[in-house]
């Protein structure tokens, strides 16, 4: 009796089966034209996902905890991770021959790689330092744009575009599973991986942002340096107004990867407003807001810097910063109007 139980395999969603490379192999063949070089890509994307995956999973046994000694070119410590992670993607995409262009949170300048390659990868290879070594959820984010020549020689100028022209993004999340989430698009899809079979597999499709949420995420210990008008909506959102459903319940984590899955799909709001330390913002636009405001705008919720719409903003340097307030649509118009006086 006791043995036949132990072989019954646990149950399967009716997705599972359907791979990160069949469904994005899917997207291909309904595009036409397509060479199958955007899903190499994004193929050479989730290797080294799953290969960040497999150190995070042991980073206290492959002595990748604490820090390298260096400081990057954001003015922070480098951990052991970060640059870990950020010498694998670089290689796993570099070897991929698609891009012309990558821009890394720990590299100064942008790697015009050799070959001609037909896209620019942007990626903060391990976010949520602060948490790494607390075992507390971090991730990758990463955002692709399609070069305009790809037989000209690469410059970092053709990193420096709007993100309304990104064609993918999506971050990774090292949680208690290892998620992947990704937008080419066409919706925003999850994959989770199957650390058994080292493969990402669909496991939700088509995932929409509430239109309004009951959660809110900011670094509350910032409030003295936030302007009158987002201490106002502070208040308000912790006001007590049953019949408008605030008080709003408070969740932050510290790594956006775990704070913007959390408000994707539950709605609410996170943001990182502008402050009197931070006057730009702290979060980075090219590989940290874009690929955000790309995944929230594919799911219906929305992403502005407390005034304009985040993909629509012009960038100048690699490494600029900017305010980041993403979420629910109706949230977000909410903070937008406290945050430009408007309420
Ligand atoms: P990095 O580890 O990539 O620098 O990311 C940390 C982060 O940019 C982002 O993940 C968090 O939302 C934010 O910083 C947390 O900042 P505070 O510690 O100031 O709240």
């Amino acid at each position: 009796m006791s043995d036949s139980i132990s072989h019954i395999p646990p149950p399967v969603s009716p997705t599972h089966g359907t791979t990160l490379r069949d469904h994005v192999l899917a997207g291909m063949r309904a595009a036409p034209g397509a060479t199958g070089e955007f899903t190499s890509l994004l193929s050479h994307i989730s290797l080294a996902i799953r290969i960040i995956a497999s150190r995070v999973r042991q980073a206290g046994l492959a002595d990748l905890l604490g820090y390298t000694g260096e400081i990057n070119v954001q003015g922070e410590a480098v951990q052991k991770l970060d640059a870990y992670a950020n010498e694998v993607l670089v290689n796993v995409l570099e070897r991929s021959g698609h891009c012309g262009i990558i821009g890394s949170e720990e590299l100064e300048g942008a790697r015009t790689a050799g070959h001609p390659g037909k896209y620019v990868v942007l990626f903060d290879p391990l976010d949520g330092s602060s948490n790494i070594d607390l075992n507390v959820s971090i991730g990758t984010i990463f955002a692709v744009l399609r070069r305009q020549d790809a037989t000209s020689p690469p410059s970092v100028n053709e990193a420096l575009r709007p993100g309304r022209d990104l064609i993918a993004a999506g971050y990774a999340l090292y949680g208690p599973s290892t998620l992947m989430v990704l937008s080419t698009g066409q919706g925003v899809h999850v994959f989770t991986m199957d650390p058994n079979v080292g493969e990402f597999f669909l496991c939700q499709s088509n995932v929409r942002c509430p239109p309004r949420g009951a959660l809110y995420s900011v670094n509350e210990g910032n409030h003295a340096r936030w302007s009158p008008g987002v201490q106002n909506w502070n208040a308000w959102i912790k006001g007590d107004a049953k019949d408008e459903g605030r008080p709003y319940g408070h969740r932050y984590v510290g790594s956006l990867v775990a704070d913007a899955h959390r408000t994707l799909l539950k709605g609410g709001i996170f943001a990182y407003p502008a402050d009197k330390k931070s006057p730009k913002g702290k979060l980075r636009l090219l590989y940290e807001a874009n690929p955000m405001a790309f995944i929230f705008e594919q799911a219906g919720g929305a992403a502005i810097d407390g005034g304009q719409r985040i993909l629509d903003i012009a960038p100048s340097t690699l490494h600029e910063r900017t305010p980041l307030i993403l979420g629910s649509t109706e949230d977000v118009e909410a903070f937008r109007a406290f945050s430009t006086g408007a309420r």
